[in-house]
Formats: C-alpha cells, sequence, structure tokens
C-alpha cells in the first residue's frame, strides 16, 4: 500500500471550528527512533488542529488495542501508533494481526474513531522514512491523527 491518494491530513477546520476533542494517544516502545518521529508527528497533528492530548506509553504493539479499548470510552477519539519490524519470526504476522483485528474491534465497539499508526514493514529503513523525521517521505503519525480528529468531526457534522 502506497501513499498514493492519500487525503490532505487537514486539520485546521478542527481549530477553526473550536472544537474541543479529547483525544489518547497510546504508543508502544519498541523502535525508539521510529516512534519517537510517530509521537512527534501526532503532537504536531495536535497542535495544529489546538487539541491537547493524553500520551499513553505501552511495551509493544500487541498491546495497543487493550490500551486503547480502556481509553476509548473517555475520550472522544484514540490515536494508536506503533512499528512492527519483520525478523524472520512469525512473532511479526502475530503482531501485526493482534493490532490490526484488535484497534478495529475497539473502535467499531466503542463506536470511537481509532486512527491507525501502526507502521508494518520489512526493515527499519522502511519505517524511519514513513516516521515523520527529517527526511522521511512520509508522516504516518500526523496522518493517524488528522484521520482520527476528522472522523470525529464528520460524524459530529452529520448528527452522529
Ligand atoms: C515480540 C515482539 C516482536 C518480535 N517485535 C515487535 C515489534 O517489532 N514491534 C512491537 O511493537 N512489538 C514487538 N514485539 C512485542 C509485542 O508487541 C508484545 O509487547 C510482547 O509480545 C509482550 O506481550
Amino acid at each position: 500500500m502506497s501513499g498514493h491518494g492519500a487525503p490532505a491530513n487537514d486539520v485546521s477546520s478542527i481549530k477553526a471550528q473550536g472544537l474541543h476533542l479529547r483525544v489518547a494517544v497510546v504508543a508502544a516502545s519498541w523502535h525508539e527512533e521510529v516512534m519517537g518521529g510517530l509521537i512527534d508527528g501526532a503532537l504536531r497533528a495536535a497542535e495544529d488542529a489546538g487539541l491537547e492530548i493524553e500520551l499513553v506509553r505501552v511495551p509493544g504493539s500487541f498491546e495497543l488495542p487493550v490500551a486503547a479499548a480502556r481509553l476509548a470510552p473517555h475520550f472522544d477519539a484514540v490515536v494508536a501508533l506503533g512499528v512492527v519490524i519483520r525478523g524472520g519470526t512469525p512473532h511479526f504476522d502475530y503482531v501485526c494481526s493482534a493490532a490490526t483485528t484488535g484497534l478495529t474491534e475497539v473502535s467499531i465497539r466503542t463506536g470511537k474513531p481509532v486512527g491507525f499508526g501502526v507502521l508494518t514493514c520489512d526493515t527499519e529503513d522502511q519505517a524511519l522514512d514513513r516516521a515523520g523525521l527529517e527526511g522521511s517521505s512520509e508522516d504516518k503519525g500526523y496522518e493517524a491523527f488528522a484521520a482520527a480528529v476528522n472522523t470525529v468531526a464528520a460524524l459530529r457534522g452529520a448528527g452522529a
């Protein structure tokens, strides 16, 4: 999946409308350089949207769904950040599948948007290229935050 066709990730309307959304960012701790970029991206998006966030760190991406499940009832949206790098062990598939399925379930069960900022890459270089760092071609932390808050705004606009 490439970034081709992605939306603009513009969060300025959240600030312009004065929407005071409560957003929790839950972030795994494996691959700290990449995680630093993803978290900074989410924080930049929060600032652009005029929002403060609650940041919760968990050990690995496998723990993201349970943290999101506990946080979602108390927030308008949750943004989940993690990076899983294929390493020649079956763990890659298990962790990716658990994170993806678990976060989807949380979102549907709670009715709260969950921004999916979990990178699943073959190499650390691929992850660094998506982490919103200097020289990166993509900024997935920012994108995941924008997706979550813009979904809240769209649903509110529809009266939901
Ligand atoms: C075990 C594991 C492995 C092999 N790789 C990663 C990874 O690349 N990224 C990540 O976020 N977590 C990884 N983990 C840890 C699991 O997510 C989880 O924290 C442990 O299995 C303990 O439950």
